[in-house]
């Protein structure tokens, strides 16, 4: 019965969509645990692209079944935009199920978002603006609307008119924001219902049957470690648990079945939105790796923060997501540099730290410490064994590997399905 997880070993944007899409042959079930319309995840297939925002990337895999678990923030719109997109471009979403605990989005959460971003200046976070944030906020207060609510236009009004009192009162005069109105959005929100309807389970029950069953579960992080409300660089982080323990707690199955954590680990470092990033690059090397890594957001179209490996969240993304293995991507983006910087420890106000700094503060004084390694030329692009790549290539990889804490089972040489090399 493996139940396997997938985390961002980073700030997100890692690969997780490829990853998932590749495990996808050999899997039953994919699950989103949590986030919402915030990822963006992509995966090639041929010469056809898709970046999926809300849907499990398993959803491109015919066999797969794909869940949306309780852990996850639904915006209903939203949703329904992606899947009759894929539906469209000719894929089957029928399989799909939502979990009926999952909590929505609505319009008061996305304005929200916007305006505290707007009211924080300088001090904003950087948030994809999609209310994910504001719905965490409610589902954690105990007034939020979860998925079942939609069916009881009852309680659905009830609680819409409960959140609204409290809610248009800050917009109004906090934000100086029109008032929003009850009838609107439960009009809006009914209209969802039905069509909806059709994917609505109980996710946990099916997971665990499965899992008795022998099938196999993927469990598919929406984001990074560093970017986990509890593990990640607060407040610049996302509202809910991306590491490997969320994925428990977000798909209702228990920590003793699962049996594997594979963490999603690029090969330099990205980040989107504010907040400390020890290695990041202001010069032409970074304007590299974003140029040809392509290091844009999925979701929002904004440039990514780009710099080297840092081996210190590394490390820390082994240790608090029990990480087995990683999956090392985007090695080819590295090609063409004669050295590599490879940060493996920060210097704190003249002090080494190996490991992450306890404090906030610290990480934000942290200057990185580099060890420089060589560099190829080769286009690795077509490499499909780890003999294939060049010897400095394969010293990249086994060094990674030796300051990461857990071994590198594949490498990504490419955007594409078959650009990969595995590692027995
Ligand atoms: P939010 O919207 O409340 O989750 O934002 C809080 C922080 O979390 C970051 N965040 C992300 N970081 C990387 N990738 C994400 N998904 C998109 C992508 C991002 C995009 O795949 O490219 O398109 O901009 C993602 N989602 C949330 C966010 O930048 C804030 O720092
Ligand atoms: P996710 O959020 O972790 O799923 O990652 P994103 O989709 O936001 O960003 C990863 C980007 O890198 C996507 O454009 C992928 O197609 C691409 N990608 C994934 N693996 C590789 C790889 O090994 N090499 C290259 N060049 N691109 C890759
Ligand atoms: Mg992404």
């Amino acid at each position: 019965m493996p139940a396997l997880v997938l985390v961002g070993a980073q700030w997100g944007d890692e690969g997780k969509g490829k990853a998932t899409d590749l495990l996808g042959g050999s899997v039953d079930y994919v699950v989103r645990y949590q986030g919402g319309n915030n990822a963006g995840h992509t995966v090639v297939i041929g010469d056809q692209k898709y970046a999926l925002h809300l849907l499990p990337s398993g959803i491109l895999t015919p066999e797969c079944t794909p869940v949306i678990g309780n852990g996850v923030v639904v915006d209903p719109g939203v949703l329904l935009h992606e899947i009759s997109t894929l539906v469209e471009r000719g894929i089957d979403t029928s399989k799909l199920l939502i979990s009926g605990n999952a909590h929505l989005i609505t319009p008061y959460h996305r304005t929200l978002d916007k305006v505290t971003e707007r009211f924080l200046g300088k001090r904003k976070i950087g948030t994809t603006g999609r209310g994910i944030g504001p719905s965490y906020a409610d589902k954690i207060n105990r007034v939020g609307i979860r998925v079942q609510d939609l069916f009881d236009a009852g309680i659905l009004t009830q609680k819409v008119e409960s959140a609204l009192s409290d809610k248009n009162q800050m917009l109004v005069k906090m934000y100086n924001r029109r008032e929003l109105k009850v009838e609107e959005i439960v009009e809006e929100y009914l209209g969802y219902a039905e069509q909806l309807r059709p994917y609505v389970a109980d996710t946990t029950l099916v997971l665990n049957q499965a899992l008795d069953q022998g099938k196999v579960v993927l469990l598919e992080g929406g984001q990074g470690t560093l970017l986990d409300v509890d593990h990640g660089t607060y407040p610049f982080v996302t509202s809910s648990n991306p590491t490997a323990g969320g994925a428990c707690a977000g798909s209702g199955i228990g920590p003793t079945k699962i049996t594997g954590v594979i963490g999603i680990l690029k090969a330099y470092t990205t980040r989107v939105g504010a907040g400390p990033f020890p290695t990041e690059l202001f010069d032409e090397d970074g304007e590299a790796l974003r140029r040809i890594g392509h290091e844009r957001g999925v979701t929002t179209g904004r440039d990514r923060r780009c710099g080297w490996f840092d081996a210190v969240i590394a490390r820390y993304a082994t240790r608090v997501n029990g990480l087995t293995d990683f999956f090392l991507t985007k090695l080819d983006v590295l090609t063409g540099w004669e050295e590599i910087p490879v940060c493996v420890a920060y210097d704190i106000d003249g002090v080494r730290h190996d490991e992450l700094p306890m404090s906030q503060t610290d990480f934000h004084h942290a200057k990185p410490i580099y060890e420089k390694l060589p560099g190829w030329t080769e286009d690795i692009t077509g490499a499909r064994t780890f003999a294939d790549l060049p010897k400095n290539a394969q010293a990249y990889v086994r060094a990674l590997e030796e300051m990461s804490g857990a071994p590198i089972s594949a490498i990504g040489v490419g955007p594409g399905r078959t650009q990969t090399i595995e590692i027995n």
